[in-house]
């Protein structure tokens, strides 16, 4: 006989979303007496054990600045703090982990870019091109910078559909465009952008392009040498990380050229009060004792990610959203906001003339939390004619079952709203 095909050592077991649930000890819980459905994962994803344990061991066992004490549990906190530079460098494909700042998540990452990349590059009649689809946190920055540069915001349009106009993109990459900031996936519409060919558009016409990965990362790996990117920003909280930290990942070249963006401990070499110098990368650009247990807790969320059978979460996520989109689109009344044919981890929908606020309030009734408003992408609110939309979002922990009590929360809402 044959032997059975086993695992290769090490090898993670294959995927059960069952055995991933039990280790995230909030998902147990009931809400207003019912089970609890999140799915609101877009906004921010839950913790597993091994997350929380990480953040509560360092302030239990290891807590310490980082980079200013001789003594052991400064080399200590110092050490895991740079361990996890050196995590995320190979979460990313980075090519160095001197390339990796930590910050306090995709919207700092963002400004930092704009303010000092943005500031060195953009002047008087250039323009700074984006999408329609972007969320605030890559738009209000781009738009601060125009106005003090006067210079102008372009916006490449997206179809009904949700996909990005790549002929209109191209179109606007014109002579004058100083950076493109783009979003991997739209948190609004799930669609998925095309990053390696954008990239390629950009590049023909020396235009760098900043990726906003808030919500690429938890859907799909990222490399970012395959996509060929300048700058890449992501949050941990939304990749099963805690909340206030991040990272913006950069091109050496570029960030070696950056000014330094705040001022303060750690990113000096020497201070008079003639004259300062800088730190080397990346110190340089992360002024300030920084959330050392932060940025700890997100090391223990990429581990975390790299031990699971990750293909066969992601597959099974994307089972979800086809599933969901199945049982909302036999819900009569329903209106899908996205439906590219890329799209990852989001239904946007409506319901009629129901207000997307009294979805998600009896939906909450239910246990089943979803977000709804204009997710922070109000623009697109505007492309798409309407104030807000009901949203649910979808997590590798997620089961056939929530996306089941959703559908049995609308058809509820359909009956109380007829
Ligand atoms: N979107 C949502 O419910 P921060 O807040 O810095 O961690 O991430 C900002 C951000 C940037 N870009 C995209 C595409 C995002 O989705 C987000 C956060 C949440 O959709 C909160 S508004």
């Amino acid at each position: 006989m044959r032997p059975v095909p086993t695992a290769p050592a090490g090898a993670p077991a294959p995927f059960d979303v069952e055995r991933i649930r039990r280790e995230f000890p909030i998902l147990g819980q009931q809400v207003r007496g019912k089970p609890l459905v999140y799915l609101d994962n877009a906004a921010t994803a839950q913790k597993p054990e091994r997350v929380i344990d990480a953040e509560a061991r360092f302030y239990r066992e290891i807590n310490a600045n980082v980079h200013r004490g001789v003594h052991l549990l400064s080399e200590r906190a110092t050490q895991a703090y740079e361990d996890v530079r050196e995590k995320v460098r190979r979460f990313l494909n980075a090519p160095s982990a001197k390339e990796v700042i930590f910050t306090r998540g995709t919207t700092e990452s963002l400004n930092l870019v704009a303010q000092t990349f943005g500031r060195q590059r953009v002047g008087e009649g250039d323009e700074i091109l984006v999408t329609e689809m972007e969320h605030h946190s890559n738009i209000v920055p781009w738009q601060m910078l125009a106005q003090e540069r006067k210079a102008r915001l372009v916006v490449a349009p997206v179809d009904d559909a949700g996909v990005l106009r790549l002929d209109e993109l191209e179109r606007r990459l014109g002579p004058r465009t100083r950076i493109l900031a783009v979003t991997h996936v739209s948190n609004a519409l799930g669609t998925v952008n095309p990053i390696a060919r954008i990239c390629e558009l950009a590049r023909a016409r020396g235009v760098p392009v900043v990726v906003d990965g808030a919500q690429g990362v938890p859907h799909r790996p990222v490399d970012v040498r395959a996509l060929g990117c300048d700058f890449y920003a992501f949050s941990a909280h939304k990749l099963y990380g805690p909340t206030g930290v991040g990272v913006l990942w950069g091109k050496r070249e570029h960030l070696e050229a950056m000014p330094p963006w705040q001022g303060g401990g750690d990113m000096i070499l020497s201070v008079t009060f003639e004259k300062t110098t800088f730190n080397e990368l990346p110190y340089k650009l992360e002024a300030g004792t920084p959330n050392i247990a932060g940025v700890v807790a997100m090391g223990a969320a990429i581990d975390w990610l790299a031990s699971i059978d990750l293909a066969g979460a992601l597959a099974h996520e994307h089972d979800l959203l086809a599933y969901g989109t199945e049982l909302l689109s036999r819900i009569p009344g329903i209106r899908l906001v996205g439906t590219a044919p890329e799209k990852e981890g989001v239904l946007s929908f409506l319901l009629g003339d129901v207000h997307p606020h009294d979805i998600g309030t009896v939906l909450d009734r239910e246990g089943v939390a979803i977000r709804t408003g204009h997710h922070c992408a109000q623009p697109l609110m505007i492309r798409y004619a309407i104030p807000a939309t009901a949203r649910a979002s979808l997590a590798i922990y997620n089961r056939r079952s929530e996306l089941e009590a959703l559908a049995a929360g609308l058809e509820k809402v359909r009956r109380m709203f007829a």
